[in-house]
């Protein structure tokens, strides 16, 4: 299937994988890109030099273009945003804020660069910016979130921009495809199908609370702040919820979540963990490797197409 995202990223198929924190390592990103998509390496808030390392792993397990996504808010942004163009990463993504200033730089290197935006406003200042594509991330994702959905959002920013959109928030199957192509998408970002992927180094505990949550399992913490992050229910969210509403501050909150996203996620912690997931969470029934779900959707997709 070709479309502009296709023909700018050399891939097969219009789907990206989501730049998840501790669950985007080497071997999901080497997957995805080598079952025809997009993989991403979501560097988060990891240190520059394990970013770097992860990136060379990928390199051994695949020779197709994968990329790295670059978390705005990490302490450890300025060297990320270096390592990715001392390594050749060909394409970056970015979020949880404005990556301008680091345009010029991936620009001159020739790094294809795609922001993820979660408004119209910065989907064209990050045009005008030179952004080569952006994402529009609906509030139904996983993890830090705005607050336009899917639905409403991807229409809006394929009015306002001439560079190809990508659609995530709420997508996990063929229909989603279809559907996010409809609104005017050019390919998909897809996070929480993939984290229960074969491939996907995430403990098993949290993998079965994902496949085992309903339609509205999922909550977000942390609007009071300004910084809401989707997650499933469980005795974490119960005590976030509970400190925000004494008053804690955004730092000592933010700490406890990224540090219980990791006891989750590597641990299988999921009662003290941060469970990030998106509301498509209650869709996701089983684990398979990350060809059969991409060959899967995309034949589901084909077929709605008309294609
Ligand atoms: O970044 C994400 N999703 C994430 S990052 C993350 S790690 C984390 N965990 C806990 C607390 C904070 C971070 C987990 N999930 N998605 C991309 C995304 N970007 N969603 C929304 C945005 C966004 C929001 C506002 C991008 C830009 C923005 O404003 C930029 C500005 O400064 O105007």
């Amino acid at each position: 299937m070709k479309t502009r995202i296709t023909e700018l990223l050399g891939i097969e198929y219009p789907i990206i994988q989501g730049g998840m924190a501790w669950v985007a390592e080497h071997n999901l990103a080497a997957a995805v890109s080598e079952a025809g998509g997009l993989g991403l390496i979501g560097a988060a808030n990891a240190p520059a030099e394990v970013v770097r390392e992860e990136i060379r792993k990928a390199k051994e397990l695949t020779t197709k273009p994968f990329g790295v996504n670059i978390m705005l808010m990490s302490p450890h942004a300025d060297e990320v945003a270096k390592v990715v163009v001392e390594e050749g990463v060909k394409i970056v993504t970015t979020g949880a804020g404005n990556p301008g200033k680091y345009m010029k730089m991936w620009k001159d290197a020739g790094i294809i660069v795609i922001p993820v935006v979660a408004s119209v406003a910065l989907a064209k200042l990050m045009e005008r910016g030179g952004a080569d594509a952006v994402v529009a991330e609906g509030t139904e994702s996983g993890g830090h979130i705005g607050e336009a959905t899917t639905m409403t959002l991807v229409p809006q920013v394929a009015d306002a921009v001439s560079i190809p959109v990508i659609a995530a928030g709420g997508i996990g199957d063929g229909r989603g495809i279809a559907a996010a192509f409809m609104l005017g998408a050019d390919a998909v970002q897809m996070g929480t199908r993939f984290v229960v992927a074969k491939e996907s180094i995430v403990h098993e505990n949290y993998k079965q609370r994902v496949i085992k949550a309903k339609d509205i399992d999922s909550e977000v913490t942390g609007r009071s702040h300004g910084h809401p992050v989707r997650c499933l229910r469980n005795q974490m969210t119960r005590e976030y919820t509970r400190l925000e509403a004494e008053g804690k501050s955004f730092e000592e909150l933010e700490y406890l979540t990224l540090g219980a996203l990791r006891k989750a996620v590597m641990d299988g912690d999921v009662t003290n963990g941060t469970v990030m997931a998106g509301q498509i969470a209650g869709m996701v029934k089983k684990e398979q490797t990350c060809k059969e779900m991409i060959d899967e959707m995309m034949s589901q997709a084909m077929t709605l197409l008309g294609k």
